[in-house]
């Protein structure tokens, strides 16, 4: 069992942590809760990029390797990194439970190192008939990211800072470097123990 977790701020006040576990080849398990939110509808993606430096605006646009066109979760044709929609209630939190073939924890299209957004508006999952809905799905800002890590309570790991992840030091690209418990880990903390 390979476990990631993907804490999630913002300037907004939406804050959340997913958690992500992938049993050898199959499906990954999605769950957690995003807060602060807007009652209803928010586009939730996997984006290219864990590269945070100006925000959310730096991860890239939707984690895309087999280059299609944005669909729904569901879709033959859809982005990776499409998750669809989470549902914020009344109360302005949204909980997570989904399982999705296409964003594996391991091997090369690895989400591991790429940024978890949600958005401001509702994602049309490709079906909006606006001129960003083959892209984005016309989803509005992006109120919260963070990146995608392994994570294991008990005992340490190693990990290797993928290229795309784009964080400012280059020389630890895929060099391998042991990471404590990281259910609070940032990237800083994880390049200072290196
Ligand atoms: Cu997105
Ligand atoms: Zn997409």
């Amino acid at each position: 069992m390979v476990k990631a977790v993907a804490v999630l701020g913002s300037n907004e006040g939406v804050k959340g942590t997913i958690f992500f576990s992938q049993e050898g080849d199959g499906p990954t398990t999605v769950t957690g809760s995003v807060s602060g939110l807007k009652p209803g509808l928010h586009g939730f993606h996997v984006h290219a990029l864990g590269d945070t430096t100006n925000g959310c605006m730096s991860t890239g646009p939707h984690y895309n390797p087999a280059g299609k066109e944005h669909g729904a979760p569901e879709d033959e044709i859809r982005h990776a990194g499409d998750l669809g929609n989470v549902t914020a209630g009344a109360d302005g939190v949204a909980n997570i439970n989904v399982t999705d073939c296409q964003i594996p924890l391991t091997g090369p299209n690895s989400i591991i190192g790429r940024a978890v957004v949600v958005h401001a508006d509702p994602d049309d999952l490709g079906k909006g008939g606006h001129e960003l809905s083959k892209t984005t799905g016309n989803a509005g800002g992006r109120v919260a990211c963070g990146l995608s890590l392994f994570s294991c309570r008990h005992q340490q790991i190693e990990l290797s800072i993928p290229r795309h992840s784009k964080i400012r030091a280059p020389d630890l690209y895929d060099q391998r470097i042991v990471m404590f418990p990281v259910e609070s880990a940032r990237i800083d903390e994880l390049i200072k123990l290196a």
